[in-house]
């Protein structure tokens, strides 16, 4: 049996996602000139080992899930950013309940099930509303938003994400006067979710995932819950069938899998907050002038066309581009102390 460590939960979210595996794993094929495809095909026996060379972007999914075609209504929103491609944002992921390596998540979840799925957006509202699978992709008229994200481990994705507003979800619930905070969580099913079944797989992360955000955070125009991405619905490793996308925010903010949403008067707790509560705050707004206690956030590695090493080193923007729209939510606070 796995014991969750005190010392693997006091990792940060880079040391646990090793980018720098990644990294070395890929060098390693080229090192040795090996492509995935002459490899051994694995048994169970030496999943390790397949999962470390798996990180080669030539590597074929054996039967990938299935994403239908989804139709949006097109918006003005980021039409001028370079998109990273498709393939990248389906195997370059964070998604702990799969794994903590990159590639973990498409490796993963292919047999996620999505459909049925129940949403529930309760507390304090008027309405109590449950949502199924059909409800989360035709109840709100869907768009397209071209937006930025940027993960708190320096690099980043320009991702066309197909969504609705959650505000629309939460005037459809209508939130009493006293609830100040949203809280989000995450599918708890170990059984399909092999990190919430073993505490090593799973990065030391006490499971359900959950996140938050205040209320006029939650409000805003640009906080959006994706349904879909490049025209289709979600991947699971992107968080099908419904996942938050917050895109002024560090990455973990956009919580994957969401099973409830909940309305409160209290500053709800979130997942990397407790993992490490001095290198992940409750906000975790993208700001290029508070570094990361351990690295710097002044600037970030986007992922766009070509390999890993090609990419390009590219400035962090403050709110990450959005502070136009978002400052003001965060006049007069101090952001390296609320960070
Ligand atoms: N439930 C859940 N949501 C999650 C995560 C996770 O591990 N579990 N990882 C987060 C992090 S750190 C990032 S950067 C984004 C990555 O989203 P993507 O893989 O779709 O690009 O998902 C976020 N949402
Ligand atoms: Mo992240």
């Amino acid at each position: 049996m796995l014991i969750k460590s005190k010392k693997r939960s006091e990792l940060s979210e880079n040391e646990l996602t090793s980018e720098q595996s990644y990294l070395s794993r890929r060098d390693a094929l080229k090192k040795f000139g090996i492509a995935a495809a002459a490899l051994p095909v694995a048994h169970n026996a030496n999943a390790d080992l397949f999962g470390f060379f798996s990180g080669d972007d030539d590597k074929k999914q054996t039967k990938a899930f299935k994403r239908d075609v989804l139709t949006a209504k097109k918006t003005d929103y980021g039409q001028s950013l370079t998109m990273t491609p498709e393939k990248k944002i389906l195997t370059y992921n964070n998604f702990y309940e799969f794994g903590t390596g990159k590639t973990d998540p498409v490796d993963n979840s292919q047999g996620f099930v999505v459909d049925p799925w129940k949403l529930e957006v309760t507390g304090l509202v008027n309405k109590p509303l449950t949502l199924n699978y059909q409800d989360l992709l035709s109840r709100f008229p869907i768009e397209e938003r071209r937006y930025r994200m940027r993960c708190v481990e320096a690099w980043s994705m320009n991702i066309p994400w197909l969504g609705f507003p959650l505000s629309e979800l939460l005037k459809a619930a209508d939130p009493l006067g006293s609830a100040k905070y949203v809280a989000f969580e995450t599918l708890y099913d170990p059984k399909q979710m092999p990190g919430q079944a073993s505490s090593f797989t799973g990065g030391g992360i006490d499971y359900p995932y959950v996140e938050g955000l205040r209320i006029d955070e939650a409000m805003h125009p640009l906080t959006l819950l994706s349904v879909g991405l490049y025209g289709k619905t979600l991947a699971p490793q992107n968080g099908a069938p419904i996942r938050l996308v917050v895109p002024w925010k560090y990455g973990f903010k956009n919580i994957k899998s969401i099973v409830k949403i909940h309305l409160l008067e209290k500053k709800p707790p979130t997942t990397w907050n407790i993992l490490a509560r001095h290198e992940y705050g409750f906000y975790a707004n993208v700001n290029p002038e508070v570094d990361h206690p351990r690295w710097s956030q002044g600037s970030e590695r986007f992922i766009g066309e070509g390999t890993v090493f090609s990419s390009q080193r590219q400035k962090t923007l403050m709110f990450n581009g959005y502070a136009e729209e978002v400052a003001s939510l965060y006049s007069g606070m101090d952001l390296t102390r609320e960070f």
